[in-house]
C-alpha cells in the first residue's frame, strides 16, 4: 500500500500522543489536474481507513487536535474530486483526527463564501468535538505534505504561496484561501461576518477581526507553503460587490453584532459519504 495508508493495527495498551512531526510524510508533492479522476478510485484506496463522513482518527497514536475542514461550495463538483483525491492521503500522513464538511449554498441567489464557514463551523460542533478549523477554498491544493492543517497558538494562512499570485504573497494581512483557527480564536472574533455577498473583502474583514483582538496571522514559509490554484473563471452569482469594500471600514463597529451570535440559516440536507459530509443549505440571500 501507498507509506501512509497502512490500516496498521492499534498497539495493546493506551495510545500514545501522536509524534510532533508526522513521520511519513513526502515533502514536496506533484499535483496535476488530469480530467478523468473518478471518486470511486478514491473511495477503493481510502474505505478502509475513512469512515463515512469524511472523518479519519489515526489508528497508533492519539491525533494532537481535532479538525474539522470546512468548504464553501456551489457547484465545483469538478474541482472537489480533485480536492478530496488529493487532501485526504495528506491529512491522514500529517495524523489528524478530521471531519470534512463541504457547505453547499442551496439555489443560485449570490454567493456568501463567510457565511458557509460559519454555518460549517456550528454544524460541525453539532457532530464532534473539534478544536480546531481549517477553512478552504475548493480549488487549493497544498504542494507540500508539511504544511500541517491544523491550529497553532495565533490564527494561520496556509495557502502562502499560490500559483495563481506566482507563488508570492499578495499582501501582508492576506487571510483568504486556505486558513486555520482554533475554535477558541474564531470565537473570540465572532466569526466571520455574515453580511459579505458576492466576491471580496471576507477574508480580510475576518483578518481584521483577529488583529482587533490582539492576534496576529502566523504562517509556514513560502516553500513550505506552496499551493495549486485549478484554473477557474468566476462563477455566476458572485460578482465583486462593490459595497464589500466599504464594510471593511465598519469592521470594528460590527464585529460584534454580525457573525456567530447572529447567524440565521436553514439546514436543507446532510448527505453522508464516504469522502465527506455534505450539507445543503439555505443562508436566506436577499431577493
Ligand atoms: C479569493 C480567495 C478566497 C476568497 C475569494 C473572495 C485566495 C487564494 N482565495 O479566491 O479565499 O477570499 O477570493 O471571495 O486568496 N465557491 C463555490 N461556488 C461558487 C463560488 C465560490 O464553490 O459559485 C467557493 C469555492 O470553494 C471557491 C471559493 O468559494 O474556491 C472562493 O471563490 P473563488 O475561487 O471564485 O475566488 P478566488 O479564486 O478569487
Ligand atoms: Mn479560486
Amino acid at each position: 500500500p501507498e507509506v501512509g495508508l497502512q490500516t496498521s493495527a492499534a498497539p495493546a495498551g493506551p495510545l500514545q500522543p501522536c509524534p510532533d512531526v508526522p513521520p511519513n510524510l513526502q515533502g514536496v508533492l506533484r499535483v496535476e489536474f488530469s480530467t478523468n479522476r473518478s471518486l470511486e478510485d478514491v473511495r477503493q484506496r481510502l474505505g478502509p481507513v475513512l469512515q463515512e463522513g469524511g472523518r479519519y482518527k489515526p489508528p497508533t497514536c492519539v491525533a494532537k487536535q481535532k479538525v474539522a475542514i470546512i468548504i464553501p461550495f456551489r457547484n465545483r463538483h469538478e474541482h472537489l474530486k480533485h480536492w478530496l483525491h488529493f487532501l485526504h492521503p495528506i491529512l491522514i500522513r500529517q495524523q489528524l483526527d478530521y471531519g470534512v464538511y463541504i457547505i453547499n449554498q442551496e439555489g443560485d441567489s449570490v454567493f456568501n463564501r463567510a457565511k458557509l464557514m460559519n454555518i460549517g463551523h456550528v454544524e460541525a460542533l453539532k457532530e464532534y468535538d473539534y478544536d480546531c478549523f481549517v477553512f478552504s477554498d475548493v480549488d487549493l491544493i497544498p504542494l507540500d505534505d508539511r504544511n500541517l492543517y491544523r491550529c497553532s497558538d495565533n490564527p494561520r494562512h496556509l495557502s502562502v504561496a499560490v500559483d495563481k499570485f506566482n507563488f508570492i504573497l499578495p499582501y501582508a494581512t492576506i487571510f483568504g484561501g486556505v486558513s486555520a483557527i482554533s475554535k477558541e480564536q474564531f470565537l473570540k472574533v465572532n466569526g466571520f461576518s455574515n453580511t459579505f455577498w458576492g466576491w471580496g473583502g471576507e477574508d480580510d474583514d475576518l483578518s481584521q477581526r483577529l488583529y482587533f483582538q490582539g492576534m496576529s496571522i502566523s504562517r509556514p514559509d513560502s516553500l513550505i507553503g506552496r499551493y495549486k490554484m485549478i484554473k477557474h473563471g468566476r462563477d455566476l452569482h458572485n460578482n465583486p460587490n462593490p459595497q464589500n469594500v466599504h464594510k471593511l471600514k465598519e469592521t470594528a463597529y460590527n464585529m460584534n453584532t454580525d457573525g456567530l451570535n447572529s447567524l440565521s440559516y436553514t439546514v436543507r440536507e446532510i448527505k453522508k459519504d464516504l469522502l465527506y459530509t455534505f450539507i445543503t443549505v439555505d443562508v436566506q440571500a436577499p431577493a
